[in-house]
């Protein structure tokens, strides 16, 4: 077992930071010291076989990037990156677990949907990772199956109250998968959009010649995320199992997990990059609403109006903890023969944006200019997402017992964002071109093990384990 000490540096939690040092035996954080400390009876920097100097860095928990899409069908096509391309572009930028969606669709048994993920990923992933269940096609059979969700270790599924005929279930379908839930503890992840009636609207503007990317932002209108949002809350609220909103990207929406949470419920939301920063006019609208420009950041939910101040709520949402964590939703498609699918039709671009690569980057921009503390960047990016998604001791924290996946970040560093400077995702164009962060990934450790360091990759397909995953341990 090899030994690692991370001197000088400040280590940052969800509550606090101190200047310490962090000794790693294998797998393992053992200690958090006193700098230089002599506790252990030893001169530790000369006896351990590696030291990483952090001096005048955070030491930080490895990031948890728990909503992330490998390989997703869709739209005609998949998702670009596989487990391998996808858990390195994480490790780059300072994530050390993901948690990916299995998926079951119509016609298709659950035990064979999570069967086809574990195939996937085994072997090929760079950092550990988890499964949420997809349960795209909700009736007697796959409601059984989810039965033995949790003894698999995957203690979350993912519903869609969008897009009808695809993965869609009706209230009846959602009502009954909850029941599921609440007998079995299993967390509800909503994609809340009302999908029969987007539709509707986006028929009615493709008919009328208005069929740019744009339009896509127009047809998903917050009205449709808001009331799908409080009927997912009531139905769960009926139910009596908690509920976790994915891709929160309307200030209605967050209004509506506000009041439930207010009201003592067990509803919990996410945000995602994206939505914080990126918008309906300035880049779905990219070039005009009839330019194809803005199929890049074809997502949904959907960018926001920034005129209508969703992005501002989002960061104070996330300030408030009406929103506890921030995930990516990792879907990216390349622009030439996959988003190109949809010109003429936005109906037809795949939903998606990539982004594993960048969220920690990206968040920690919202400290440096003052949305979030250094604290709650840490906490809404690998300390919650542990918690809700039963991986708390193990995973999201800088402790003894817990897995050694530790990111020596720089304040004083830069990063560019853009193909040709920091992009690894497989990706042909980058949703973030352009973005400058005002910090930068110096070494990222994933169970001891060094993985990156100073933008060198040093990790290998196969290091990350599948994580059987506890129930939440977020519950009020
Ligand atoms: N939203 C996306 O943007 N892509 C995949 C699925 C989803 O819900
Ligand atoms: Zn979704
Ligand atoms: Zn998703």
């Amino acid at each position: 077992m090899s030994t690692t000490l991370i001197t000088g540096g400040t280590v940052v939690s969800a509550t606090g930071r101190a200047a310490a040092d962090v000794l790693i035996d294998g797998e393992r954080i053992v200690a958090v010291l006193e700098p230089g400390s002599r506790l252990l009876g030893t001169d530790l920097a000369a006896s351990v076989d590696t030291v990483v100097d952090a001096t005048g860095k955070y030491v930080i928990p490895g990031g948890i990037d728990a909503h992330t899409h490998m390989e997703l069908p869709f739209g005609g096509t998949s998702a670009s990156d596989t487990f391998e391309t996808g858990t390195r572009a994480a490790a780059h930028g300072g994530t050390t677990t993901i948690i990916d969606f299995a998926v079951q669709r119509y016609g298709e048994r659950v035990q064979d949907g999570l069967a086809t993920w574990h195939e996937k990923a085994a072997g090929s992933c760079a950092i550990d990772y988890g499964f949420h269940q997809i349960v795209g096609g909700v009736d007697e059979d796959s409601l059984t199956a989810m039965r033995s969700l949790v003894d698999e270790g995957v203690t979350s599924f993912k519903l869609f109250m969008a897009y009808p005929g695809v993965f869609y279930a009706d209230d009846a379908q959602v009502l009954r998968a909850m029941q599921v839930a609440r007998d079995t503890g299993l967390l509800t992840m909503m994609h809340a959009e009302n999908g029969p009636a987007i539709d509707v609207l986006a028929e009615q503007l493709v008919a009328s010649g208005r069929s740019g990317p744009y339009y896509h932002g127009i047809a998903r209108a917050w009205q449709l995320e808001e009331e799908a949002t409080h009927r997912a809350i009531m139905l769960a609220d009926v139910t009596g199992a908690p509920l976790y909103v994915v891709h929160v990207s309307a200030k209605q929406a967050v209004a509506q997990l506000a009041a439930a949470r207010d009201a003592g419920k067990n509803v919990f939301g996410e945000t995602c990059p994206q939505y914080l920063y990126l918008s309906l006019e300035e880049q779905l609208g990219a070039g005009g609403p009839e330019s194809f420009e803005g199929a890049k950041w074809v997502c949904s939910t959907p960018l926001r109006s920034r005129a209508e101040g969703h992005q501002d709520s989002m960061w104070q949402a996330l300030r408030t903890n009406d929103l506890q964590m921030v995930s990516t939703d990792h879907c990216p498609f390349c622009f030439k023969d996959q988003k190109e699918l949809g010109r003429g039709d936005f109906r037809a671009i795949p939903n998606g944006i990539g982004g594993i690569e960048h969220r920690m980057d990206l968040m920690y921009q919202g400290v440096v200019t003052g949305e979030i503390t250094l604290e709650r960047w840490v906490e809404l990016t690998s300390t919650t997402p542990a918690r809700m998604f039963g991986l708390a001791g193990r995973k999201g924290v800088i402790a003894p017992g817990a897995d050694a996946d530790v990111v020596v970040y720089d304040p004083n560093g830069h990063t560019s964002i853009g193909v040709g400077k920091t992009h690894h995702m497989n990706m042909d164009y980058s949703a973030w071109e352009g973005f400058e962060i005002d910090g930068h990934v110096d070494t990222v450790i994933s169970r001891g093990r060094v993985v990156v360091d100073d933008g060198a990759y040093l990790g290998s397909p196969g290091h990350g384990r599948f994580l059987k995953r506890d129930l939440t341990q977020y519950l009020v």
